[in-house]
């Protein structure tokens, strides 16, 4: 399910295993972790450890206690060699997931090629390194192994996420204090799908062009320029974005920003005039974050704490501005009349009313009085059902909210609380409430039809071949290029505020002193980027922090291009490293783009040679 995974339970354990993820710039991704600094000095503080394991030193990767390169997209191979280093050495305790786990024996038969010293050449890691690294995760009761971008968005993502959990379960972590824990929290969207018979998929359709699979009911973003570029039945004729700028943040965006100029029509929903939204025929700008109220319904369900915090508005929003929700829902509602030839039932026209009268407050108001941490909504509950029926009957058959319908009034209290969750106790409680800490849950949160976690999938052992080709192969010495995230900068969006991008230029090519040599470039040059799919030119940035035979670009920027309404972004251009990445490139596995890994070359540009071309 694409919302439901364990988190790291960071504030309790004594080891945590880091591959391919950066939090001390991104405050965590599927680990959402506020002041990881803080967090990991406590850590520390009671005699944990950190282990990074990356193809940069990054910001995280120096205050580790052990760091190790990695070559890009090798991942999968030295996560196999730790599974077999965990059957060799007879380190395998599954400890209670036992009773729910089956097919350990196939993934001992899977691991069986991969030993330690057949991965670390093309791993880059010492055999001795990833022994040890099996043995700490074993040895270490209260342990946790997180990957991440990296680990994911890379040419063996799937397999790789598969082998994580496949050693934390393996080493008795996942469910277990100071490990991998599920969250719990104050609105259970699992819950209320799973109430409605959601319970996530993957593969039922498949994409028209390239036939890739759909995973909760989307597509890969690498494809979104072949369904509009490619014609035939089903061709995308016309774009609705919501708070995205695709033309940056997907591979080969050039392709992307030329297929959104032959649209039909285009809507963008969204504050800035930016690098996609400027293909717009329609821009409708939702009121600010400081204009409505919030709850982080998503957030919640990856928190490495469980707790809950309502903010309400903090100023009016201007007269005749919209919020996001106002925006979509007047949108869905006047496509479904036009859908239905202009008119809607009367039940259902009312059911779009109420929807639009009460808003999300009341609906977040009995979600939270539902939850586990809810009050008795009894009384309540008989005021509100009738708005709740007719809302219930626009919603598709399989959206989430049904599960409110079904949801019978809970009466557990929260200890603090002795009302329990709702927007007005939580309004009293403006710095929010603490939940308390992850509780192990399992098999609470199994959906599988046998209430088994099947450890060795088909789909997963079916990618193997793969993943031996790549053992097979000896690493060439081409250039890898992967991406990085920096602390003042959110994807392609913060870039028009003065405060984020002063002070030195961010946009940079890192490159390995070892490198630097044989592309023939010297400190202060720029260098020129290359693969099939463009250049792009940026100032080099030399440093002994990237492995050698890696550079490493970030990504969101490129703002050259013309008829954007950002004159800071402009002025701090940089170069979009979506330029030079292929969307040809996924993981075959789940369709995901390679965005690390993918091979470059790199040489010196002159602006003297550029005129001359010009
Ligand atoms: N300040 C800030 N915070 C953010 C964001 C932001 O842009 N700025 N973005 C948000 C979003 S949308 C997300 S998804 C999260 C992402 O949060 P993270 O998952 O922490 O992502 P990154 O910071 O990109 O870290 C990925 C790491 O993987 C490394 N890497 C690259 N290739 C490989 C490889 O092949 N193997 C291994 N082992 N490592 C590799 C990179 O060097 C990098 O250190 O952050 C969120 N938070
Ligand atoms: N090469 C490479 N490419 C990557 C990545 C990488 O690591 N490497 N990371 C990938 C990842 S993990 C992600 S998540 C994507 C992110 O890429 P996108 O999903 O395209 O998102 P952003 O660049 O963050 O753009 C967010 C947009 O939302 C608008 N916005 C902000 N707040 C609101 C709001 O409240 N309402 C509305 N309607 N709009 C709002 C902003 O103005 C901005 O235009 O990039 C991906 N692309
Ligand atoms: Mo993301």
């Amino acid at each position: 399910h694409q919302i439901l995974f364990p988190i790291p339970d960071i504030d309790r354990t004594d080891l945590f295993i880091c591959i391919g993820a950066n939090p001390m710039a991104s405050n965590g991704s599927l680990m959402t972790v506020p002041d990881f600094r803080g967090r990991l000095k406590a850590l520390k503080g009671r005699g944990g450890r950190m282990v990074v394991v990356d193809p940069r030193r990054t910001e995280t990767g120096k205050l580790a206690d052990e760091f190790h390169f990695i070559r890009p997209g090798t991942d999968a191979l030295l996560l196999m060699a730790m599974v077999h280093t965990l059957f060799e050495e007879n380190l395998v305790n599954l400890g209670h997931a036992e009773q729910w786990t089956k097919d350990v024996d196939l993934v001992r038969l899977a691991a069986l090629g991969f030993t330690p010293e057949a991965v670390s050449e093309n791993t880059g890691m010492p055999a001795a390194d990833i022994r040890n690294l099996a043995r700490q995760l074993a040895t270490t009761p209260r342990a946790a192994l997180y990957t991440r971008m990296g680990t994911s968005t890379q040419a063996f993502g799937g397999v790789a996420t598969w082998l994580a959990y496949v050693l934390n379960i393996l080493t008795g972590k996942l469910d277990s204090t100071g490990g991998m824990m599920f969250t719990q929290p104050a609105i259970d969207l699992i819950a209320l799908g799973g109430m409605s018979g959601q319970k996530g998929h993957f593969g039922k359709r498949f994409s028209r062009v390239k036939k890739l699979p759909e995973f909760a009911g989307e597509y890969p973003s690498s494809t979104i320029a072949d369904e509009i570029l490619t014609p035939g039945e089903g061709q995308i004729r016309a774009f609705v974005t919501v708070a995205g700028n695709p033309v940056l943040s997907s591979p080969n965006g050039g392709r992307l920003d030329e297929a959104f100029t032959g649209l039909d029509f285009m809507v963008s929903v969204d504050y800035y005039l930016n690098e996609t939204t400027r293909h717009a025929d329609v821009i409708l700008p939702p009121t600010a974050g400081l204009e409505r109220s919030h709850y982080d319904l998503i957030f919640s369900m990856f928190a490495v704490r469980n707790t809950a915090k309502y903010s309400p508005a903090l100023f009016d929003a201007g007269k005749d501005t919209r919020h996001d929700w106002q925006i979509l829902l007047e949108l869905a509602h006047r496509l479904e009349k036009k859908r239905k030839g202009g008119r809607l039932p009367l039940r259902s026209e009312m059911g779009w009313r109420a929807f639009k009268q009460i808003g999300p407050d009341p609906i977040l108001d009995l979600m939270l009085r539902a939850g586990p941490y809810g009050t008795n909504i009894g009384p309540a509950r008989g005021l509100v059902q009738p708005a709740i029926d007719l809302v219930m009957d626009i919603l598709p058959e399989r959206h989430p909210l049904r599960g409110l319908a079904k949801m019978s009034p809970l009466n557990r209290h929260w200890q603090d609380l002795p009302k329990g969750l709702s927007i007005s106790a939580l309004k009293e409680l403006p710095n929010g409430v603490d939940l308390g800490p992850l509780r192990p849950c399992m098999p609470g949160r199994l959906f599988t039809r046998d209430g088994k976690v099947n450890l060795a999938p088909r789909r997963y052992l079916q990618d193997l071949g793969r993943l031996h080709a790549l053992l097979a192969a000896p690493p060439s010495d081409d250039l890898l290029l992967i991406g990085r995230r920096h602390v003042r900068s959110n994807n392609s969006w913060m870039h028009n505020s003065q405060r984020l991008v002063k002070g030195k230029d961010r946009c940079t090519l890192m490159i390995h002193p070892k490198d630097v040599a044989r592309c023939g470039l010297q400190a202060g040059d720029s260098a020129e980027i290359g693969s099939t799919s463009g250049q792009i030119v940026l100032p080099v940035e030399i440093t002994e922090d990237v492995m050698p035979g890696v550079v490493s670009v970030p990504h969101g920027w490129g703002h050259h291009r013309e008829g954007t309404g950002q004159s800071v972004a402009v002025a701090h251009a940089g170069a979009s490293i979506n330029d030079v990445l292929s969307d040809q490139e996924i993981d075959p596995l789940v369709g995901t783009s390679v965005l690390n890994g993918q091979t470059v070359s790199v040489k010196v540009w002159r602006a003297d040679r550029q005129r001359k071309q010009a």
